[in-house]
């Protein structure tokens, strides 16, 4: 008889052992949702300012033109606050967007050979795969370290003064 009644409040212990971790399962697994909803708001509110500011979207980037015309590293450092870097081109797609965002104009990309003559490098360290040159250019030497984009490519001085185009990725 006591056997029994231990054996019984043994298995009610381990019940509510149980429920209280399934609770406790439970409280972790909202606890996530709630936070990943938090994250996901966070980003929706984070996307929809950058539009009331003047990015644009295309694929898996956005894009702001600068409206003052600077320096290939003035521009650069513009961007850089802006959380984003010189625009990389990576398809024609792409060349083709940035061509409508320009609206006509000039404007810097983050391509530069400043580090080595002759080695085309993107901000990101990466060497050009697709190339868009505009027909004899890059024709500058050690003169044009830094490439602009008027519907294709061509090197300019770096310190010469046009706009530039900011590329963020939204998703890595
Ligand atoms: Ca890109
Ligand atoms: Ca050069
Ligand atoms: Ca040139």
């Amino acid at each position: 008889m006591f056997t029994a009644e231990r054996d019984q409040l043994q298995t009610r212990c381990l019940d509510v052992t149980n429920e209280r971790n399934q609770r406790k399962t439970n409280y972790t697994t909202v606890m996530h949702q709630l936070q990943n909803q938090r994250e996901c708001l966070q980003k929706f509110c984070n996307l929809e300012k950058a539009v009331q500011q003047g990015w644009m979207f295309f694929e898996t980037s956005m894009y702001f033109i600068s409206t003052g015309q600077k320096s290939w590293s003035e521009s650069r450092k513009d961007c850089r606050e802006r959380g984003a870097d010189l625009l990389i081109i990576n398809s024609k797609e792409e060349q083709n967007f940035t061509d409508i965002l320009r609206r006509g104009q000039r404007a810097w990309i983050g391509l530069t050979d400043s580090e080595t003559e002759g080695v085309w490098k993107w901000v990101d360290g990466s060497t050009v795969t697709t190339g868009f040159w505009r027909n004899g250019e890059p024709n500058g030497a050690a003169n044009e370290d830094c490439v602009v984009t008027a519907n294709n490519w061509a090197d300019f001085p770096c310190n010469d003064w046009f706009v530039g185009i900011c590329e963020k990725r939204i998703f890595n």
